[in-house]
């Protein structure tokens, strides 16, 4: 067997257009235990990333022992990614979470559930008396399940009433769901991963595919060994793996990502390969990106991007003669520089060139974490249930009638909060209780001297829900111990609309709990009750929690009432919807090209790309009466904060194979923490070389907001880039905050969708002394 760790993609199984993926069953036991002594192999999907790779875990003798890849999984076919080859480790390390913890004294100490969530209760009755719901603010996940994320949106936008709700998804996807309302009047991800297996032109921008979810690289591989492999196109300022299986590699300066799409498109359309007919029938404002984009030829956005024209050219001539056409968005277009305007130009591009629907010919604005799409359809990142919109009235009153709640409990006089404005009320004092589960902002936020100081005044309560210690829950009031992936039951869905089943596998320690038990103890101590004087939420338990979330789902684009636990165990991953028109799921959407835009049925009637403003619903109407996709162009902006004479290289930040965001589970793992052990800092060796920095040396990166130490990496990056991954926080450490990225990031968000800008900065690098 391939060593996961030195070839994480493992040997290649070729297959041709439209062929079927060969299965290719990757099994990892611990040391010294067979298959054949394994007691039971529990369902399950994977939660390190947001590809969905169905897998069992094995159990024996009540202990995680494994995980196997299924064979019959539609999303990977058998594979495993190294991450969760090893990852599962991190459950039974000796430093979990087994009981509650309270501060005494400044110090945190155990406590029994009953002192830890009489605390959280009181504290939440007094706010609530003296200030109002909007003194409570709820900041979770994408890693969570989709019961645990319903509840949670039941008691924060219904029992509790507050506007203060979001998900660490503001991080992550916020730009994949702003890019999907903006073009489709609605989140939810058109293509399906199966596309790949018809494709002959993959597009992936910012997206280091072969990194972040390496099983669906794996299929791109597998594709690119078979006959008729389809081109590349990658477009990222470093030489990633996939920049290196790439046709056409285009490094653009970070931020710049609008002008080179600008410039793409101008090009689609000048040489006329764009789909009239499609756009006639399917579109609205394709005259305005025509124009927008008339002046934004290769020789006018180069300088800009960094790219020479003729390279623009040649992408362009890729993407014109695709007949089937996959792109996918990650990251490098999501934490940039105009993140949604850009996220869009991608949707953009499938629209003109008539390719959506059909195999092979979709966009993927992917998701990062393994359950990002449940936080977005069942509300838990602000937005309400079920992709409903929160302008509309009639909306709000359904949601009021399924909760038999009142309406005007469920807020809804402005759009929900979103994170970063949160920690502003929470700096400002006007929340007063933030509620975070299963994240940890101390590591994963910008500006992060700014992040300590406001997590940890004196007046906000902060609770945090974990499974271990971390960054965040040291500066925590109370600190609540969860259950994990393994030691609880629920279902999740991953980038392309598949919903697996997450069995329960071994006890969790101690006393820890499963979040959704956590959250429901919480509402019926606040004894929440709906109009009848009933209990609220309803249900109790995770069964009765999906059930619940599929009668708030009936009827909307996401809708999962033909799904059943029983189904979903039997038979594996179902994409939604799955309903009665469609019991067995759904692979495209939009195939027919009717888009869930209709202004009565639409989750958002937009915001401007530029400003963010949300358009009123009038206009919506106006613009877009048959609720047609919406085409929408964008004007380039300069960066705020572009290098100069100070700061003079672009800073960007992201990921390594091994390592998954903060570490507290893949750094419990020997394998993928004997990976990559130590924070680096990836820069050209150019740079390194007038610098006077040597591969190896140690160097120190400052930008206006503080500093990091880390031994240089010379790599095939863009010169006047710097590239800094984020895993590396201070729970394992002595504490000296001088190595995680986001001691460097700024407090500064895109205008659309909110999503902070991880990905956009100036920093100075220099040798250091050791
Ligand atoms: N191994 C691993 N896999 C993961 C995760 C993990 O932590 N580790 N996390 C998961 C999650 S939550 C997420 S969100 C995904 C993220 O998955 P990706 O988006 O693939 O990962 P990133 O490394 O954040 O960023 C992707 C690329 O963006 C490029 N980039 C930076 N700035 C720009 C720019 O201005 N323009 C362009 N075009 N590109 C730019 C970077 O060089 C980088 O290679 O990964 C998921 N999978
Ligand atoms: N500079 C920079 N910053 C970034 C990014 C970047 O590219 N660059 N990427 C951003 C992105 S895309 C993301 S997604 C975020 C990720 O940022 P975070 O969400 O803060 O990162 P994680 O380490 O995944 O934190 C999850 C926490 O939940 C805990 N946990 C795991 N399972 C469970 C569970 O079942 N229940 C409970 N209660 N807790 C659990 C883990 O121990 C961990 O502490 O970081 C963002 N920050
Ligand atoms: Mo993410």
């Amino acid at each position: 067997m391939a060593d996961a760790i030195t070839e994480p993609w493992g040997g290649r199984t070729p297959y041709g257009p439209g062929g079927d993926w060969p299965v290719r069953v990757d099994v990892q036991l611990a040391d010294g235990v067979r298959a054949e002594d394994v007691d039971d192999w529990v369902p399950t999907a994977a939660v390190l990333h947001s590809n969905g790779d169905g897998l069992d875990i094995a159990v024996k003798d009540g202990r995680m022992v494994g995980v196997r890849g299924r064979a019959d999984d539609r999303v990977n076919h058998g594979r495993l990614d190294p991450k969760d080859r090893f990852g599962w480790q991190a459950g039974a390390s000796p430093d979990r979470l087994t009981m509650p913890l309270v501060r005494e004294g400044g110090e945190l100490v155990e406590a029994t559930w009953d002192e830890a969530m009489s605390r959280v209760v009181g504290r939440s009755k007094e706010l609530l008396d003296e200030r109002g719901p909007g003194s409570l603010g709820f900041y979770t996940s994408g890693q969570l399940f989709a019961e645990e994320y319903y509840t949670l949106a039941a008691i924060g936008h219904g029992a509790i009433g507050t506007n203060h709700m979001d998900g660490n998804t503001r991080l992550c996807t916020a730009t994949a769901a702003a890019a999907l309302k903006e073009s489709f009047g609605c989140d939810g991800q058109p293509a399906s991963y199966t596309d790949v297996d018809h494709a002959d032109v993959i597009a992936l921008f910012g997206h280091n595919v072969a990194e972040t979810q390496s099983v669906l690289w794996t299929r791109m591989l597998d594709r690119l060994a078979g006959p008729n492999p389809p081109a590349l196109l990658c477009v990222d300022p470093r030489t990633t793996p996939v920049a290196r299986a790439a046709t056409v590699h285009l490094a653009p300066l970070p931020g710049t990502n609008v002008a080179l799409m600008n410039g793409l498109l101008h090009e689609i359309i000048r040489n006329d390969q764009v789909d009239h007919d499609y756009i006639e029938r399917h579109t609205v404002g394709y005259p305005e990106l025509v124009r927008q984009v008339a002046d934004a030829t290769p020789e006018s956005v180069a300088d800009v991007c960094g790219v020479p024209p003729s390279k623009i050219r040649e992408a362009a001539r890729l993407l014109d003669g695709a007949s089937r056409l996959l792109s996918t968005v990650l990251q490098g277009f999501y934490q940039s520089h105009q993140a949604t305007a850009a996220a869009v130009q991608v949707n953009n591009l499938q629209l003109i060139r008539g390719m959506l629907g059909k195999p092979g010919a979709g966009v993927l604005q992917m998701n990062g974490q393994p359950t990002a799409q449940n936080t977005r359809e069942c509300g838990a990142d602000g937005d309400l249930t079920g992709f409903r919109n929160w302008a509309n009235d009639e909306h709000v009153a359904e949601l009021a009638r399924l909760w038999n709640l009142d309406p005007l409990q469920i807020p809804h006089y402005a759009p929900p909060t979103h994170l970063m404005q949160m920690l502003r009320y929470a700096e400002n004092g006007s929340i007063r209780f933030l509620w975070v589960s299963a994240t940890n902002p101390a590591v994963s936020l910008p500006e992060l001297a700014r992040v300590r100081s406001i997590l940890a005044q004196d007046r906000l309560f902060l609770v945090v829900q974990d499974v271990f210690r971390t960054e965040t829950t040291e500066l925590a009031d109370v600190v609540l111990p969860a259950a994990m992936w393994g030691e609880k039951t629920g279902t999740f869905t991953n980038a392309d609309r598949t919903v697996h089943f997450s069995g329960k596998a071994v006890e969790p320690p101690g006393e820890a709990k499963p979040d959704l038990d956590i959250f429901l103890d919480y509402a019926r101590r606040m004894d929440f009750r709906d109009r009848d004087g009933n209990p609220f939420p309803s249900w109790n338990d995770p069964e009765s929690a999906f059930e619940a979330w599929k009668a708030a789902s009936a009827g909307r684009p996401c809708d999962y009432t033909g799904l059943t636990y029983a189904k979903l165990r039997a038979t594996g991953g179902i994409q939604w919807p799955c309903n009665e028109e469609h019991p067995d799921g759904t692979e495209r959407l939009y195939a027919d090209g009717k888009f869930f835009a209709q202004p009565d049925y639409c989750e958002s009637y937009g915001r401007d790309l530029l400003t963010g403003a949300p358009r009123e619903p009038d206009e919506y109407r106006a613009m877009n009466p048959d609720g047609k996709a919406m085409i929408r162009p964008a004007e380039y902006l300069r960066p705020h904060e572009p290098p100069d004479e100070d700061h003079p290289f672009a800073l960007i930040t992201g990921r390594t194979l091994y390592h998954f965001h903060t570490r507290t589970k893949t750094a419990r793992a020997p394998e993928l923490h004997r990976a990559e052990p130590e924070v680096w800092v990836e820069m050209s060796e150019k740079d390194a070389r007038a610098q006077g920095i040597d591969e190896g040396g140690l160097a120190e990166i400052t930008t206006a907001r503080g500093r990091v130490r880390a031994r240089v990496r010379l790599r095939d990056i863009r010169d006047g880039v710097l590239f800094l991954p984020f895993h590396y926080g201070y729970w394992d450490t002595d504490g000296t905050p001088d190595r995680a990225a986001n001691e460097l990031t700024p407090t500064d968000w895109d205008p659309a969708s909110k999503q902070p800008i991880f990905k956009t900065g100036a920093a100075a690098i220099r040798r250091a002394e050791p």
